[in-house]
């Protein structure tokens, strides 16, 4: 597979095109850019493209303002030149292309390239001529690594590319906490580390660069928690009226999620996000067997993994709110 995929980016005179999922992270942005510094490193022509604009946080990693980094919302006309004249596209951190959003999804349904997908979601589309999918790793970025381990070894790339690598297995792993965690993925991240990576400079720009409107709205977050199925759910929730009272940005509601599984015998949270006006953006965590996957897709138009997943629904937040109540109870069965 890994000698399959490399043998197909490595084919002279052609253009390659990256793109990631909507509302790109750390390891959407590391496992393209840093994919991407490494092959235009080997002399490929190759681009990234984002759907929409990450978060300023993410904005400062290292390359993601390079001239081979475009993001679709910004630059349209760019972006569908690039389509264009695209040879092979690879598909990085996303299952399905949906999940690129409304605008650029369409344009890379109808796009004729060899198409080859990076990925670790459950349940890849299958219009991919390869499929590079591993639900049992961490994050995008690890499958990277070790594509490019397959390809030479590690120890050629630059402190960019291991610097972007690197936040996508922080991003992913919750730091090198959740279960995906494995003794491999330690020892890519020490490789990493060889490179002039710094876990300690990614972890301040990621988690510790907070602006006043995020730590307001984790406030508001924090304030709504209620507690459902016996104190074993939390949900978190914010509305349109939180979100412009505190002047949201891209990027401030980023982890709050999380916090729900801190309480002691919760082992499901849910955040609820009133995006714009009758739209709620859904995110969904569990620790253990709790599949919040099935939950998502069943109930909230949505999917991920079975411990992390996002969904959306149509109406109000209080009717969110309710269905979730009505259905929680699936999730304990
Ligand atoms: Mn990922």
């Amino acid at each position: 597979m890994l000698q399959n995929i490399l043998s197909q980016l490595h084919k002279p005179d052609q253009a390659i095109l990256f793109t990631t999922h909507w509302s790109p992270d750390g390891d959407a942005i590391g496992s393209s850019v840093g994919l991407a510094l490494y092959l235009r490193s080997k002399g490929l022509t190759v681009h990234v493209v984002l759907p929409n604009e990450p978060s300023i946080a993410l904005k400062k990693s290292p390359s993601c303002d390079a001239d081979f980094v475009h993001v679709h919302e910004s630059e349209p006309e760019k972006v569908a030149a690039l389509i264009k004249a695209c040879d092979v596209h690879c598909a990085l951190d996303y299952n399905v292309p949906h999940r690129t959003g409304k605008a650029l999804s369409p344009l890379l349904a109808a796009m004729d390239a060899f198409e080859i997908l990076i990925d670790h979601h459950q349940e890849p589309d299958g219009r991919y001529d390869i499929c590079y999918s591993d639900t049992g790793k961490g994050s995008t970025a690890e499958m990277v690594a070790d594509l490019i381990e397959a390809d030479g070894g590690l120890g050629q790339i630059s402190q960019a590319c291991a610097e972007n690598l690197l936040m996508g297995l922080i991003t992913d792993s919750g730091s090198f906490r959740y279960p995906s965690t494995s003794s491999h993925t330690l020892r890519l991240a020490a490789a990493l580390m060889d490179q002039g990576a710094h876990p300690e400079a990614i972890h301040r720009r990621l988690f510790e660069s907070s602006n006043i409107s995020r730590l307001q709205l984790i406030g508001r977050g924090l304030s709504s928690i209620t507690f459902h199925a016996n104190q074993r759910a939390a949900l978190l929730t914010l509305s349109l009226d939180d979100m412009k009272a505190c002047g949201y940005q891209s990027g401030d509601t980023d982890g709050l999620v999380n916090w729900g599984l801190s309480v002691e015998g919760v082992s499901v949270s849910c955040l609820f996000r009133e995006d714009s006006a009758g739209v709620v953006k859904c995110s969904f965590r569990s620790v253990g067997d709790i599949n919040v996957n099935r939950f998502a897709r069943a109930y909230f138009q949505g999917g991920g993994h079975a411990n992390a997943a996002g969904g959306i629904y149509q109406g109000t937040l209080q009717s969110a709110m309710d269905r979730f109540v009505e259905h929680v109870n699936d999730l304990f069965v």
